[in-house]
């Protein structure tokens, strides 16, 4: 995983004593957010003592590891015989194609069944990238006809997949904006429609951001969460120049937990979020 303190580590062992100012600007600049920078620049000025590179490391971490919660279990079957609904949302280009091929692919060295599902009609490039996938990584695949609404598509997979007893379906949806609103209002007919079959899917809305995108992604999730029901955040390219700092603020400010990483474009390259080993990673 990107090491987004590096910059910060170089730095402050450097420099002594601390430069307050550099400080702040290389937390805020790790996309951690104005508000836990602020608490732990506080902290640290009121240690009423030196402050050495150390403290800073460690109030970096316990900080971190004081607004994060629990890791999620890892997900599992239904024991009712339905399948597990889990929908990819965000907007253009951010990984939610790749990453809902990447989680099938967890999910399916998990031992479990897995389909995805199609649902983003608007494009048959999307498709058939999807399709791609589904062949390389052997799982099951439902697509509609060409600009099909996008919730029968999802329709006709939870049924084939409940018949078939698949565990897991993965439904990719189109980019968007969520200055579109017949876009956003799509996204809510898909919930009600997958909502036919069985009254509590998707079991598992996941937002996709990309790192790269820092307070942008913010932006994406505050936007989102005011028109779709998430539950889980899907952080991408945090092996690129991605900041994970995003997904504390996000976490901090809307509850959305970060369930899985992106941290390269090969299937394998995707793991399940965890707390320890993000902070642990961090410096
Ligand atoms: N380096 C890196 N690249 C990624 C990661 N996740 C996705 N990508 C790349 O990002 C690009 C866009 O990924 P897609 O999965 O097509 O994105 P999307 O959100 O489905 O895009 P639209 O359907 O057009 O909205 C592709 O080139 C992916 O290979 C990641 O974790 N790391
Ligand atoms: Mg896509």
């Amino acid at each position: 995983m990107a090491k987004f303190f590096d910059k910060l580590v170089s730095k402050i062992f450097k420099e002594k004593p601390i430069d307050w100012d550099q400080l702040e600007a290389d937390l805020v600049s790790s996309d951690l957010g104005i508000r836990q920078t602020m608490e732990i620049v506080d902290e640290l000025q009121s240690l009423g003592r030196k402050v050495k590179a150390d403290d800073v490391v460690e109030k970096v971490k316990s900080h971190i590891n004081d607004i994060l919660p629990e890791d999620e279990q890892a997900l599992s079957p239904l024991e009712n015989g339905k399948p597990y609904v889990i929908t990819m949302v965000g907007v253009n280009g951010v990984g939610k194609t790749t990453s809902a091929a990447k989680l099938a692919f967890l999910l399916k060295n998990q031992g479990y069944s897995v389909m995805l599902v199609a649902a983003d009609t608007f494009r048959a490039a999307a498709v058939e990238q999807l399709e791609v996938w589904s062949q390389r990584l052997g799982v099951e695949f439902v697509k509609g006809a060409p600009n099909a609404d996008p919730s029968s598509v999802c329709y006709t997979a939870h049924e084939k997949a409940e018949r078939e007893g698949i565990q897991f379906v993965i439904c990719d949806t189109a980019g968007r904006l969520h200055t579109k609103q017949n876009l956003m209002a799509e996204l809510d007919k898909i919930k009600r429609t997958l909502q036919k079959h069985n009254e509590d899917a998707p079991h598992l809305s996941l937002l996709v951001v990309d790192a790269t995108t820092g307070s942008n992604a913010m932006q994406q999730a505050k936007e989102f969460s005011k028109a779709v029901t998430l539950n889980g955040l899907v952080v991408t390219k945090l092996d690129g120049s991605g900041k994970g700092g995003i997904l504390v603020s996000i976490y901090r400010e809307l509850n959305i937990p970060t369930r899985f990483i992106g941290i390269g474009e090969e299937p394998e390259q995707f793991e399940e979020f965890r707390r320890q080993r993000f902070i642990d990673e961090l410096l």
